[in-house]
């Protein structure tokens, strides 16, 4: 599409409701979208903005049996928490709708009819991975095993998480129930197939030559390989009992794949938003005028850019998606975020701990997005994009800039004097703002966009600091008029250019300024014209901090909280060696255990793991070679009760005789412990029995 359209229908992933909201999510899908969507709406673009809970497919079924509780009751709960967890993040969807909702079974159902009576399916009968003791078939996350494309051993059976691949369950390497962990064995089955072959010159023309520039690297990138490799039939309906019925003769028993039914939910949210607000849904997924964006995550891409554009295609008078501007992954404190670890920032724990703080962390996940490669969210930065970014620069140049104006004109805008060259310059940088910002945010580069809306707060900071008005109100009142009329001009500039980053801010500060109850509150693109933003003579409201410091202790007690995460997991998932086999009590009596001391301790010259060590075994005083160097320097161990196993034959190590054996075990850290006697009062030499 080369004009600029009127219409924009703009999707945001819809998440499954097996779990709440983490930083992942926001960063990766829904910052991005609403901050798009909030600036085309600044635009005065018909925007449609969608999204909605995700409620079928086997990761419900799979919670739903972990908890054992119904799949209902599970999509009910995380559909309520994920909800909410948008309002309060104020991602702002025009309809955040649900795959469980009537509309979206009809609309799913009445889309694979509608394949199914023009015969765009293959119907075949095949074998596919079969559950013996489940008694029952194995698909997508059902099935684990090893990818055909990348080698993953966790992949899932239709999509590997780690390459981002889509195949069939039975490409699978050495597949695994993921029911019961035993091998699946190949039974017959009727399912309808995706000829995804007979879109490929449709997805090569479309994709490989018409969005070549316009879709990001990584989208591309993806498209382009999966293309290559070749694509086949998928099969779009499933043995499961939980999902979308299959509506079609010999479809008792099977559901709708959910990669077939979840896309079609951005449709089916459409239909229903269109309803309860008296319009026509059609324009947004059929008008020529319209651009149609997905906004998702990497491991989405094949199912966004192949195959709903397929399943579009085949039905014929839908529009096809302009942009899908995918981005990478977070992850936090240099780990993937995982949700079986409790490895995440949950998003309702968020509000919690930093109450309102809610733009703090759209600034910080905005300003590290893995926009072109995974990033690392880390609370250290967490803290200093607020402390050093947000109060130091944004928050500081609105505060000194409606404090010297309540002080200096008992809080109206004072009438300007005269501009200077430094004034007119300082304007003429504001008012390019807007369209700088316009095209970072058009281009889908969401970091860029915002540093250059923080660079209206340096520019403000900065025409304070040369022009000083605390110190010209003391001789040139006229000239002080002026400097604080241009800055309260960049005041209500930063307002309105914040508004798709950081909402909660800029309704503050549009409060704080009154902005709205002037005769007309300026808009976007009023900002770049010569018009004031803020009349003189306009009264502005008390000055409040927009943004609190954060401080270390805060930053610490989430660090203590992923800490004890990642202990608490490794107890949980720690594996227990199986016990040796039996032996006797005679066999036992040959060993000679008995309490000893480290009494000398040096590391052995060009090994990493090795220490030397005199020990003091109550029988003599002997060498004993250790592997316990990274574990420990030689002055920690000097002194230790240890207990040595001392009748071990004597083995050369690095030409240095050993003479026994002290007995280590390791932490849930992998630091090496020693296994000590309680040392009080034993002397050396004591047997261990
Ligand atoms: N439910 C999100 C995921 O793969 C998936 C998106 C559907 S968008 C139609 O985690
Ligand atoms: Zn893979």
């Amino acid at each position: 599409m080369n004009h600029t359209p009127q219409r924009y229908t703009i999707t945001a992933a819809l998440p499954y409701t097996n779990g709440p909201l983490h930083i992942g999510h926001l960063a990766g899908v829904y910052q991005p979208a609403d901050i798009y969507a909030r600036y085309q709406r600044l635009q005065n673009k018909e925007v449609a903005f969608i999204c909605g809970s995700d409620e079928h497919g086997v990761a419900i079924s799979m919670k739903a049996k972990k908890e054992g509780v119904s799949p209902q009751e599970i999509i009910d709960k995380y559909h309520a928490i994920i909800k909410k967890s948008f309002v309060d993040f104020g991602i702002s969807f025009d309809n955040y709708s649900r795959t469980s909702a009537q509309i979206h079974h009809e609309t799913a159902s009445e889309f694979f009819k509608k394949l199914y009576e023009e015969g765009k399916f293959i119907e075949e009968t095949t074998e596919q991975l079969y559950d013996q003791e489940a008694e029952q078939f194995l698909a997508d996350r059902f099935v684990v095993g090893t990818c055909p494309k990348c080698g993953f051993e966790e992949s899932y059976g239709d999509q590997c998480e780690s390459c981002g691949t889509s195949h069939n369950a039975t490409d699978l390497i050495a597949p695994k129930s993921a029911i019961t962990g035993t091998k699946p064995v190949l039974k017959e089955t009727k399912h309808w197939f995706l000829p995804l072959d007979r879109y490929e010159s449709f997805l090569k023309e479309w994709i490989l030559e018409g969005h070549q520039k316009d879709w990001k690297p990584n989208v591309y990138g993806q498209c382009k390989s999966w293309i290559d490799d070749g694509l086949r039939p998928r099969a779009v309906t499933r043995d499961l009992d939980w999902g979308i019925p299959v509506p079609v003769e010999g479809g008792e028993g099977k559901v709708l794949y959910v990669w077939f039914d979840a896309p079609i939910g951005y449709i089916s949210a459409t239909k229903e938003w269109a309803a309860r607000e008296g319009k026509d849904w059609e324009p947004y997924w059929k008008g020529e005028d319209t651009k149609l964006l997905h906004f998702i995550g990497k491991d989405n891409i094949v199912f966004h850019c192949i195959i709903f554009p397929a399943m579009l295609k085949a039905e014929g008078t839908y529009t096809l998606p302009d942009n899908v501007p995918a981005n990478e992954f977070l992850n936090l404190e240099g780990n993937k975020i995982s949700t079986s670890k409790n490895w995440a920032v949950w998003l309702h724990e968020y509000l919690k701990e930093f109450p309102n703080q809610q733009d703090v962390l759209r600034y910080a996940l905005t300003a590290n997005a893995p926009e072109t490669k995974d990033n690392d969210f880390t609370w250290a930065d967490f803290q200093a994009r607020n402390n050093s970014e947000l109060v130091a620069i944004f928050g500081n140049f609105i505060n000194r800039v409606t404090v010297l104006t309540q002080k200096y004109y008992d809080g109206t805008v004072p009438e300007p004097g005269p501009l200077s060259e430094v004034d007119s310059k300082t304007l003429q940088e504001l008012r390019a703002y807007p369209a700088v910002i316009a095209s970072s945010l058009e281009r889908y580069r969401f970091r860029e966009a915002l540093q250059e809306l923080m660079n209206v707060a340096r520019l403000g900071n900065k025409y304070l600091a040369d022009e000083e008005p605390w110190k010209t109100i003391k001789t040139d009142a006229l000239r002080t008029q002026t400097v604080m009329n241009v800055a309260l001009q960049i005041a209500s500039a930063l307002a309105i250019l914040s508004e798709p980053f950081l909402p909660f801010t800029s309704e503050k500060l549009k409060k704080m300024l009154r902005i709205k109850e002037q005769k007309a509150t300026p808009t976007w693109n009023e900002v770049s014209k010569e018009q004031a933003l803020l009349a003189a003579g306009h009264g502005i409201g008390k000055s409040e901090l927009l943004f609190s410091k954060i401080e270390d202790e805060q930053i610490q007690h989430q660090l203590d909280k992923l800490q004890k995460s990642k202990t608490d997991n490794e107890i949980a998932n720690r594996v227990v060696d199986l016990q040796k086999e039996t032996i006797t009590f005679d066999d036992f009596t040959k060993l000679d255990l008995r309490v000893g001391e480290i009494i000398e301790a040096e590391k052995m010259p060009k090994t990493k793991k090795l220490l030397v060590l005199k020990v003091d075994t109550g029988i003599d005083v002997r060498t004993i070679v250790s592997g316990i160097a990274e574990s420990f320097s030689p002055e920690e161990v000097i002194g230790k009760k240890v207990t040595v196993l001392v009748n071990l034959a004597p083995r050369a190590l690095r030409g240095v005789e050993s003479e026994g054996m002290i007995l280590m075990t390791e932490d849930s850290n992998g630091k090496l412990v020693f296994v000590n006697p309680d040392a009080k009062g034993v002397t050396n030499g004591t047997t261990i029995n």
